[in-house]
């Protein structure tokens, strides 16, 4: 053991002094990449920037988030540094999007939905049971649909670079279980601050109170509100199961998250800097949808032990609910341009086989 140790460590040495013999400037904490560095990382320049994450570090958003830096940071040859900040410690989503805007912020993973505020037909995605699986979700967001709103953002100061998963959306409250239409009444729910969202469950019955998600918890513990709904990875890795008793798998929207860069940043960096981003960000969007799909199952068991009690609706049920929030959905489609909820159902259907 205590050989293998000195051998490593005589190895590191040797390698150390190595790089400070070839004498490579920059990069201290990539040394794979360096020596290859000189030519090729010519034209990019020493940055450093801040990326925000909302979730914790250990949630498939952090773990994404960790992989863009480890894959930009190779692949700038050691120039550019990304210091990753978790679970909103840079403000909430829709302080992110505003810092992003003003520049204060570089780059940012947010959800979809705060950003109708500066472009109302990312709404879309806020419509409820619109996706049946993560297959269709993937069709619609790479596809046309995702890429003409992409191409909304420049005009608002920000760049869309791609998207990322939050995932289905889940029911939790500490009251009772909710397994029908009818159990939804008079629950206190706090939604994400989007109009949508809101009118969603004013239609279910429910007493709806947008707030950020930086104050969720607290809301929850004090019991202000009686429930939320989330993704299951962000009810394991931001330990709702701690203040919220019940669980149903309501699965009734699935909220994308969009990884975008501050234009004024953006604006400053050469093709060979920008590519260097914007192919991180699909690499490591890879990697952080299928994660989050894997974690998903886990989470579920997860919150079971945690002692969660998981109530399921019924096909009946699930009828009833969409019925409910039908009015809504007609509402908005109008409201947030026909045409493209078209295309997007016309992409969904196509995935189904079903055109
Ligand atoms: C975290 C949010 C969160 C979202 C919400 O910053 O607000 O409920 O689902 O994941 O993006």
């Amino acid at each position: 053991m205590k050989s293998l140790w000195k051998k490593a460590i005589s190895g590191l040495v040797v390698f150390g002094l190595l790089i400070s013999v070839i004498g490579c400037g920059g990069g201290q904490n990539n040394n794979t990449t360096v020596q290859s560095g000189t030519s090729e990382n010519k034209g990019i320049s020493e940055r450093k920037f801040k990326l925000s994450v909302g979730l914790t570090e250990d949630h498939p958003e952090g773990v994404g988030g960790k992989k863009f830096k480890e894959i930009v940071e190779k692949n700038s040859g050691g120039k550019f540094q990304v210091n990753v900040y978790f679970n909103n410690q840079l403000g909430d989503d829709k302080k992110v999007s505003d810092s992003l805007q003003s520049g204060t912020v570089e780059l940012g993973i947010i959800s979809t939905s705060p950003l109708t505020a500066s472009v109302k037909e990312f709404g879309i995605f806020d419509l409820p049971f619109i996706f049946n699986n993560e297959k269709e979700a993937d069709a619609v967001l790479d596809g046309t649909v995702g890429k003409t709103l992409l191409d909304k953002l420049p005009a608002h100061n920000l760049i869309g670079l791609g998207y990322w998963e939050n995932g289905f959306r889940n029911l939790t409250n500490s009251k009772k279980p909710v397994a029908t239409l009818e159990d939804f009444k008079g629950l206190k729910i706090r939604t994400i601050p989007n109009q949508v969202h809101l009118d969603v469950f004013k239609a279910l019955g429910a007493n709806p109170t947008p707030m950020p998600f930086s104050e969720l918890f607290t809301a929850m513990e004090s019991k202000t509100i009686d429930g939320q709904e989330n993704p299951l990875t962000a009810i394991q890795s931001s330990k709702f199961y701690e203040v919220q008793s019940h669980l149903s798998l309501s699965k009734h929207l699935y909220t994308p998250f969009i990884f975008m860069a501050s234009k004024k940043f953006w604006d400053k960096l050469n093709d060979q800097e920008k590519k260097i981003l914007q192919d991180a960000v699909i690499e490591a969007g890879k990697f952080q949808r299928e994660l989050n799909r894997e974690e998903t199952k886990k989470s579920l068991e997860y919150l079971k032990n945690k002692g969660m009690q998981v109530s399921e609706f019924s096909n009946e049920e699930t009828k009833k609910i969409q019925e409910a929030v039908k009015p809504v959905i007609d509402k908005y489609s109008k409201e947030l341009g026909e045409e493209l909820v078209k295309k997007m159902f016309d992409e969904i259907q196509k995935v189904r086989g079903e055109k």
